[in-house]
C-alpha cells in the first residue's frame, strides 16, 4: 500500500512529536509538515505534556496558541532543546533550502538557537545536488529594483514573490522574498550564499548549512527513517 503525501507527514508529525520531553523548550517550524508536527504536540500537551515553545512564524505560533501550546517569546531566548521544522530540498550533506512559506529567516534564528534539530521531510525533498526548485531570498523592500538589478547582474534570475496579483508576498518581518528561478544546481552553495548575502538589501537566503542534527525522512511505503 501507498500513502498519500498528507499521510506521510502526518506519520512524520507524530514521530518527530514523539522526540519531545517534559520541560524542554521547543522551537516550532513552519509549513504543512511542520504543521502535523504542531498538530501531535498539541495532542500530546493535552494528554499532560508540558513544554514551552518558540514559534518560527506568525502561522506557527497562532497553531499552537489555539492549540493551548504554552508559548515563550523568542526575545528572551538563547537556547532552545529541540526544534522540528520541514525543508523544500536536501542534500546528502543535510544542507538544506528551505523558505518557501517564507519564514526562512525566523526558521533559522531558531534552528541555529537549538541544542538539536530535527528535519522532517517526505521523500519528494531529497535531492543530490541543492537547486532542483526556487531557492527564497529575502529582501528588504526599501530599493528594492536596485536590489534586484544586483542580483541579476551576478547571474540569479527569478520573480519577486506574489501574494495575489496586484500585491507582492510580505514575510513576517516585513520584507519580501526573490525566488531565484529553477533550476540552476548550487555546486557551491556556501559560495552563492556568501555573494548573495553580501548584497545590500539582502536579509538572508534560504540556505541553511550545518545546522541540522537528525533527518527524519517519511517514504511511500509508510516507513519513516532517522538519516543523521
Ligand atoms: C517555510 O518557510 C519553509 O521553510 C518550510 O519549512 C518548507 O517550505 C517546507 O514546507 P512544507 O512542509 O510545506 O513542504
Amino acid at each position: 500500500m501507498l500513502y498519500q503525501q498528507n499521510e506521510i507527514k502526518r506519520l512524520l508529525g507524530e514521530k518527530s512529536a514523539a522526540l519531545v520531553e517534559a520541560g524542554m523548550l521547543v522551537g516550532l517550524g513552519t509549513g504543512t509538515t511542520a504543521s502535523y508536527f504542531i498538530e501531535s504536540l498539541i495532542k500530546r500537551c493535552k494528554k499532560g505534556l508540558k513544554i514551552q515553545a518558540v514559534a518560527s512564524s506568525i502561522q506557527s505560533l497562532n497553531m499552537a496558541n489555539e492549540g493551548g501550546i504554552p508559548i515563550y517569546d523568542m526575545d528572551k531566548v538563547t537556547s532552545i532543546d529541540l526544534t522540528v521544522d520541514g525543508a523544500d530540498e536536501i542534500a546528502p550533506s543535510n544542507d538544506l533550502i528551505k523558505g518557501r512559506g517564507g519564514a526562512l529567516v525566523r526558521e533559522k534564528i531558531l534552528a541555529s538557537s537549538s541544542k538539536r534539530l530535527v528535519i522532517i521531510v517526505d521523500d519528494s525533498k531529497l535531492v543530490n545536488v541543492l537547486g532542483k526548485a526556487h531557492l527564497p531570498v529575502e529582501i528588504i523592500p526599501f530599493g528594492y529594483t536596485a536590489t534586484i538589478n544586483k542580483l541579476n547582474k551576478m547571474g540569479y534570475e527569478g520573480k519577486l514573490r506574489k501574494k495575489d496579483q496586484s500585491s507582492f508576498y510580505v514575510t513576517d518581518n516585513g520584507n519580501y522574498i526573490f525566488d531565484i528561478d529553477s533550476p540552476i544546481e548550487f555546486i557551491n552553495p556556501e559560495e552563492d550564499h556568501k555573494k548573495l548575502i553580501s548584497i545590500p538589501g539582502v536579509v538572508d537566503t534560504g540556505f541553511f548549512f550545518n545546522l541540522v542534527s537528525d533527518v527524519l525522512v517519511g517514504y511511500r511505503d509508510g516507513r519513516v527513517l532517522f538519516r543523521k
